[in-house]
């Protein structure tokens, strides 16, 4: 585009927001908030400008690099495929296929491209090694719906635009925009909840920028919040605020839960959790007694020692007081492109525990091993231990608990290929860099998160500027290098039909897939027509299928499915193209039961391995409340985004944010002072870093930002690496996670801070 303004999408963190781009002599000349997008509705936040400053940063590669002797020296794509794969190849060849591991990073499920081409990728390089930033974050929420929905993907989202409470635990939108609830325009919708009466509550161990819009705020003790909910579920059925509302019928193993909530009564957790008996029984009769109520858990509550259980509880609570699936409780959405219901016909709702990692024996989710055993897998030697390393769209080593020690760990690999377009603490240890496309020469589609907006959209951007000249997009690179490794598996020949598939892939991409999937979903332009071909021929198939089969679930497939004949129809690609701020598809609706995927179509209320660490939680309150160590948390700031964006002058301009907040008691204990540099410690592990002294964080417990930590030799990130920060994860303990569902514990770590000495042991000093 050389001249006018470029509507599309902001791929940069969950919310989705409509951005308008002016573009002048074919360059950014600003980027302002689409007033017409129906989800955003004109908000942006200051990360938007990183649009551009992403697309024109120098330091962005832009062609292959191989790390030589004397450098990095660039490469033609065809000798860097070449070398990719048959370096890959020899490793699988020579130890076996798993012996080559893979990490998945967050920027891959906001590209729709890359999110369509990296199952051929993984499939061509077939280890059982493989990891993602899932296990860093969402693994709970995934788990507590495959084991009571039976769909890993199928969320509850906060109807927050119909809800008069909305209970936030351990997330804070202000900042980060929504998580597990595309939400763009936090504010803007509290106000309104707030102008029709409602309420909101954050219950958090620091007052955060969303405690701060909040009506009502509670400190938290980091961890404990199973205990809260536990006991707000044994005050449901002690005051007889059950009602199971539109999930009457559906649930089941009830009672299994009472029983475990029975010891848990709000005195009992009360002095654990910081949180008096009164208050946990004015939250869950406010919930109860509250018609449109959401609760909602996020981050603070998913990485922690408890994630597994606390998320279970949260889900059961709006099952319990009858939010789920009703307007302004928690709803299923009814995205354009039907993951959910696709990824059940393909056999992708979810699985747990099918198998366990060579070394600390943790349970694979949905085929990925928890990654903080990432490291553990390539130093521990032995038979499948990992010897060269595949990173896609992800900077483990700042992201990962113990970063130093990944660190370490892929210094030692005999061959390491990263997709991405920046030199950062992870692809420096790369053999050869795949850079891809940047977002403004590519076309978008947010399959992921319109599974999880607030309300129902649908929105394709195409994209603003040409590719620049032989680049390549992150789905050309992942289907070339699948192509190739497949290929090399083969002797070097493909059979003609495979061979034929694999070059249609790579003309067509993913657009003409977006389309068939656009056409034949929920509001497609030709659902009718593909159910009708398909309903008669499955209904006799089903029909011969016992009751419990897991086919069955079939049937709930959006063409075929009944409810979605009231839906809005006619979308497809070229109608999209034709709405450009995207087109409403309306508020969320209820699915019940047909959005079950349970084999009895029940929702289970009581999974077994939830039930199994209830012990763990009644040991937690024989433990004493507080202890002499405090405890690490995390935080977000709405100028940062994981560890990716800080070679943008202008997000990483003012006062450093990477900061230990500690609250004025804990200093004047450790005789520290606002502003004095301080040594953070774990297990001889440190980070030196300036100190805040505030009362927004609650006694006992300190608070630093992740994905700082800059300063390792050999990035190229120049303004990043001058505003280095230190790195959280190489002070956090990687062997710490929760046992239900094998998520790193980010969040509630013990540590200690003292005053750092000039000389004290300190890498990062
Ligand atoms: N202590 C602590 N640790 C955390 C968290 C925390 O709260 N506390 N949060 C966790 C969470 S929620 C997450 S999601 C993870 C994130 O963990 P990661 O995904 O590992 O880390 P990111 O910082 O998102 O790094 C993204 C990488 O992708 C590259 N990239 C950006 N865009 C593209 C693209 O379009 N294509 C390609 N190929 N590459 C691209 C960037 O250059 C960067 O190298 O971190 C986790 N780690
Ligand atoms: N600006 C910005 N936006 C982002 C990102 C970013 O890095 N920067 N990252 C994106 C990504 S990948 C994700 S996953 C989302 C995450 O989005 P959120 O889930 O909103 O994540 P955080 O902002 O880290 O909020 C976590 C909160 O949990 C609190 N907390 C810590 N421990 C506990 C505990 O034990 N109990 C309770 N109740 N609270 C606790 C922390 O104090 C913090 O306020 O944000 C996305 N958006
Ligand atoms: S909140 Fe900011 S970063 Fe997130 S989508 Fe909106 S503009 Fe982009
Ligand atoms: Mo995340």
């Amino acid at each position: 585009m050389h001249n006018g303004t470029h509507y599309r999408t902001c791929h940069l963190c969950e919310a989705m927001c409509g951005v308008a781009i002016e573009v002048q002599n074919g360059k950014v000349a600003a980027i302002k908030g689409d007033e017409n997008d129906p989800l955003s509705r004109g908000h942006i936040c200051p990360k938007a400008v990183a649009l551009q400053d992403l697309h024109e940063d120098p330091e962005r590669l832009r062609r292959p690099v191989r790390k030589t002797a004397t450098g990095w020296e660039e490469m033609s794509w065809d000798e860097a495929f070449d070398l990719v794969a048959r370096r890959l190849h020899e490793v699988r060849k020579a130890h076996g296929r798993n012996n080559i591991g893979v990490y998945l990073g967050n920027p891959n499920v906001h590209n729709h491209g890359a999110a369509m081409t990296i199952t051929p990728l993984l499939r061509a390089i077939g280890s059982q090694n493989r990891v993602s930033a899932t296990s860093n974050d969402q693994l709970p929420h995934m788990l507590a719906s495959l084991e009571m929905f039976g769909h890993q993907v199928l969320f509850p989202i906060p109807d927050i635009d119909r809800t008069d409470l909305f209970i936030c635990i351990g997330g804070n939108p202000m900042a980060s925009n929504g998580s597990l609830m595309t939400v763009p325009d936090f504010r803007g919708r509290v106000k309104e909840l707030r102008k029709r009466g409602g309420k909101l509550v954050v219950i958090d161990p620091r007052r955060t920028e969303t405690a701060r819009i909040a009506d009502d705020f509670h400190f938290i003790r980091p961890g404990t919040d199973a205990l809260l909910l536990m006991a707000m579920v044994h005050t449901l059925f002690a005051e007889n605020l059950v009602s199971t509302g539109a999930a009457t019928g559906l649930v089941k193993d009830q009672d299994l839960l009472q029983l475990a909530a029975l010891s848990f009564t709000p005195e009992a957790v009360a002095s654990h959790t910081g949180i008096s008996a009164d208050t946990i029984r004015g939250l869950a009769r406010q919930l109860a007694t509250t018609p449109r109520a959401a609760l909602h858990t996020r981050m603070g509550t998913s990485t922690q020692a408890f994630g597994g259980t606390t998320t279970w509880l949260a889900y059961c609570l709006n099952i319990l007081t009858g939010k789920l699936d009703a307007p302004g409780g928690v709803m299923f959405t009814q995205p354009a492109v039907d993951l959910v219901a696709l990824g059940a016909l393909v056999g992708q709702a979810g699985h747990f525990g099918n198998r366990y990692s060579r070394v600390r024996k943790l349970p694979e989710f949905g085929g990925e091993y928890p990654s903080s055993t990432m490291a553990d897998e390539i130093l521990t030697p032995g038979e499948g231990q990992i010897r060269a390393f595949v990173t896609v769209a992800g900077n483990p080593v700042l992201s990962n608990p113990n970063g130093q020690r990944l660190d370490e760990a892929l210094a030692g690999l005999d061959f390491m290929v990263s997709v991405d377009y920046y030199l950062n603490e992870t692809t420096r240890h790369a053999d050869v860099i795949l850079p891809p496309t940047a977002a403004l020469e590519r076309s978008h589609y947010d399959l992921i998160f319109s599974m999880m907006a607030v309300r129902n959209q649908a929105k394709y951007s195409e994209a603003l500027f040409e590719p620049a000249p032989d680049s390549r997009h992150d789905w050309q690179i992942n289907l070339e290098l699948a192509h190739r490794l497949e290929r090399q598996r083969k002797g070097g020949k493909l059979p003609l039909q495979a061979e034929l598939g694999w070059q249609a892939f790579k003309k067509l991409g993913p657009d003409p897939i977006l389309d068939v999937l656009l056409r034949t979903g929920p509001y497609g332009a030709n659902p009718g027509r593909v159910g009708g071909v398909i309903k008669p021929v499955l209904d006799k198939v089903l029909g011969i299928l016992p009751e419990r089969h897991p086919l069955k679930g079939l049937a709930r497939l959006s063409p075929l499915n009944p409810q979605w004949q009231h839906m809005p129809k006619g979308l497809s690609l070229s109608a999209l193209k034709k709405s450009p701020s995207g087109v409403d598809l309306g508020p969320l609706q209820p699915t019940l039961p047909q959005r079950l995927f349970t084999r009895d179509g029940k929702i289970n209320l009581a999974p077994r391995r939830y039930l199994a660490d209830v012990e763990r939680l009644q040991a937690l309150l024989d433990q004493p409340e507080a202890s002499a160590s405090l405890q690490l948390i995390g935080r977000r700031h709405v100028r940062s985004n994981n560890s990716w964006m800080h070679n943008s002058q202008r997000l990483v301009k003012g006062k450093s944010r990477c900061t230990v907040i500690m609250h004025p008691e804990d200093a004047q204990n450790r005789k520290l002072e606002d502003g004095a540099q301080v040594q953070v410690q774990k297990d001889g592990r440190a980070v030196v870093l300036p100190l805040e002294v505030s009362d927004d964080i609650m006694p006992g417990v300190v608070s630093i930002p992740h994905g700082w930590g800059h300063s390792r030799p050999g990035t190229g990130q120049s303004i990043a690496s001058a505003h280095a920060g230190a790195s959280i994860n190489d002070i956090l303990d990687d062997t710490e996670t929760d046992p239900v569902s094998g998520t790193s514990v980010l969040n509630g770590q013990a540590v200690e801070v003292k005053v750092w000495q000039t000389g004290a042991q300190s890498k990062q000093a």
